[in-house]
């Protein structure tokens, strides 16, 4: 293969997914991803085009998506046939804590030359454990690696030692471990996702190689794009690793970075030229304030956009501003995450509103002529007990009938499987009602490949154990699943496919249990097609939040043609 400087990989959560037989729960119902968690972080993007501006090779490699997509897809191969200086890996999310490690021992077994970088969030919160892997050279901390990462290619190509490249932990060819400052925190983010969609189509084109770059393995199919606004957050949920709280203690940043509205209107004009599909803005675009807010809708509805275009908010919103989303996107989705239906608990995780509030948004939105409006629940959190669990489901069921409106969507979730190293809860358990069951990397990375999500869960609560989070989870879904037929929210087919894999989940769940009390684990392979069903299936929430798109969902060669000067 030609040679390249540095090939970015993004791996399964699980390395031998496909050999395994893990029943992984609804881990990943709310999102794109399957429960393999193939999309791999937004800023491998912008490291790419970074590196790139600066002189430097780079390719993006989706393992993930890669072995979804082909069962023969032999990964081992493909990382021995890789020519390459440097290689990084993400472990962003803590759920890639097994694939990560196992995908760079792999690197190192056919590059033992080659050095090995990991990064994101997870790699930055557990970055001392990692250099005792001594396959791991390196670990770029923090949010905002670019500049770090340019530093750190530019020592590795002249061999000389890293001593200054900001945020970074190292071993040294002594073998003694270094901390390098985490000073690399900017404030503005305009150096960095500078047509980076443009960069990434490029880079399909040069390097033949569309799987290896898709975000997900249905993108063809359902291509959802994220663009980012901000680093940080300004909020403080209790259970989040990107709470301001986490930023502040664990990444070294005091204030949310916000992306001009420029610069996200312009990624989304971008995007345009290479999608027909739905635009999801990342971040509640009044974090940076009301006039924040106001610019980049104005500047959206100047844009005209064809893609549907998602939007979030991280509370309730002014109705003059739902009406402004609404003139400026029409046919604007809009998500909120109330997490509990019950106000107390609510504020327990750091949400602290009205359920008044909330119905007035929700009026507001619809109003506003949103074309539907996403209402998510979470379970596993303070104070809630499994009773609580199932108030939260009769509440969606009081918002259906208060509104009667088809474009009201509940949906339900479980903390699941971790609760977030770095956020409040996980750094202060014992306070906030929670108990901790791993807590080092290594104990995650052996937990996820138990045979089921039960024993994935990093925590319980003081006021539900890990067999309750699991049992109320399921039991939630299916009243809410039967709840939605009724309103005539999901169709009875649809409502029928998510009911048979729940109670599937729900069998399985039982039999793996017995299986590990027989300690007859051999048995496991027995129940693999039918998990791998349950895994795979999308019948539920995914299949629910996915908004019908135009006939034209990809637009590469317009994207390609617009590259290369034509328009
Ligand atoms: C946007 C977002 C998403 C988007 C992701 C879009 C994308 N492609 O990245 C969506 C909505 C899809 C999502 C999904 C999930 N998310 Co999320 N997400 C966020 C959010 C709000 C912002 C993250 C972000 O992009 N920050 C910007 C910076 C930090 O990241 P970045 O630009 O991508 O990458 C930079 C650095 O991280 C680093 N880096 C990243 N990779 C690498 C690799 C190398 C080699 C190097 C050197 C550096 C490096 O350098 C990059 C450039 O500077 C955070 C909360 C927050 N406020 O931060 C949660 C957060 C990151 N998500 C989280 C979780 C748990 C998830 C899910 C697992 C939830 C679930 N069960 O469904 C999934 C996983 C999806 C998957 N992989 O398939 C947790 C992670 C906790 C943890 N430590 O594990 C967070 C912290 C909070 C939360 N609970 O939501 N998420
Ligand atoms: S969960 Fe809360 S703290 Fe975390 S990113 Fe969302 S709003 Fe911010």
């Amino acid at each position: 293969m030609p040679h390249t400087d540095l090939v970015l990989l993004h791996p399964p959560s699980v390395y031998d997914f496909r050999q395994k037989t893990i029943l992984y729960g609804p881990t990943s119902d709310l999102i794109p991803s399957s429960p393999i968690f193939e999309l791999y972080p937004i800023g491998f993007t912008s490291i790419a085009e970074y590196l790139e501006r600066a002189g430097y090779r780079v390719r993006i490699v989706n393992l993930a998506v890669r072995m979804l997509r082909d069962p023969k897809f032999d990964a081992e191969k493909l990382i021995r046939d890789l020519n390459a200086t440097v290689f990084g890996i993400d472990l962003h999310w803590l759920l890639h804590a097994h694939g990560a490690i196992e995908i760079s021992r792999m690197v190192k077994r056919h590059h033992p030359e080659a050095k090995l970088v990991l990064g994101g969030l997870s790699a930055s919160y557990y970055h001392q454990e990692l250099l005792d892997y001594p396959e791991i050279d390196y670990v770029l901390r923090g949010d905002s690696t670019e500049e770090p990462f340019r530093q750190l290619m530019e020592c590795i190509l002249n061999n000389s030692e890293p001593t200054a490249v900001p945020n970074l932990s190292w071993r040294a060819s002594s073998g003694e471990v270094h901390q390098n400052p985490l000073s690399h925190v900017p404030d503005e983010l305009s150096g960095v996702f500078v047509n980076h969609y443009d960069h990434t189509v490029r880079s399909v084109v040069r390097y033949r190689d569309l799987s290896s770059y898709l975000p997900y393995r249905h993108w063809l199919r359902y291509p959802i794009t994220a663009v980012l606004t901000c680093r940080g957050c300004t909020h403080n949920c209790l259970i989040c690793g990107g709470s301001a709280a986490a930023f502040r203690q664990c990444y070294n940043r005091e204030r949310t970075a916000f992306r001009t509205p420029e610069a996200v209107a312009h990624d989304v004009k971008r995007i345009g030229r290479f999608s027909g599909g739905p635009i999801f803005i990342l971040g509640d675009i009044l974090q940076a304030g009301e006039d924040y807010a106001y610019r980049l809708l104005e500047l959206l509805g100047q844009e005209r956009s064809k893609n549907r275009l998602i939007l979030e908010l991280f509370g309730p919103a002014p109705p003059a501003l739902l009406k402004k989303m609404g003139e400026a996107c029409p046919g604007f989705c809009l998500e909120i995450s109330p997490e509990s239906h019950d106000p107390e608990i609510r504020k327990a995780c750091g949400r602290d509103y009205s359920t008044e509030a909330l119905e007035a948004t929700i009026e507001s939105a619809l109003a506003a002529a949103c074309s539907r409006m996403d209402i998510f629940f979470m379970f596993g959190l303070p104070k809630q007990t499994p009773q609580s669990v199932m108030d939260t489901v009769d509440y969606c069921g009081t918002l259906m009938d208060k509104f009667q409106d088809k474009r009201v969507f509940t949906f339900t979730a479980p903390l699941a499987p971790f609760l977030d190293p770095a956020s409040l809860a996980f750094e202060n358990p014992e306070r906030y009602g929670y108990r901790l069951l791993l807590r080092s990397l290594e104990e995650h990375r052996q937990a996820l490949v138990a045979p089921s999500w039960k024993y994935h869960l990093n925590y319980e609560t003081e006021w539900m154990s890990r067999q309750q989070l699991v049992a109320s989870a399921y039991k939630a879904e299916l009243a809410l699943n039967h709840m939605k037929a009724r309103h005539g929210i999901i169709s009875k087919g649809m409502a029928k496919a998510t009911a048979q894999r729940l109670y599937t989940s729900l069998e399985m769940l039982d039999r793996i249990d017995d299986i590990i009390d027989s300690g007859q684990v051999e048995q496991l392979s027995q129940l693999k097609d039918t998990v791998d069903w349950v895994n795979m299936s999308r019948a539920g929430g995914k299949q629910e939040l996915e908004l019908p798109i135009s006939p034209i969902k990809i637009r590469l060669p317009s994207a390609v043609w617009s590259l290369l000067g034509g328009r």
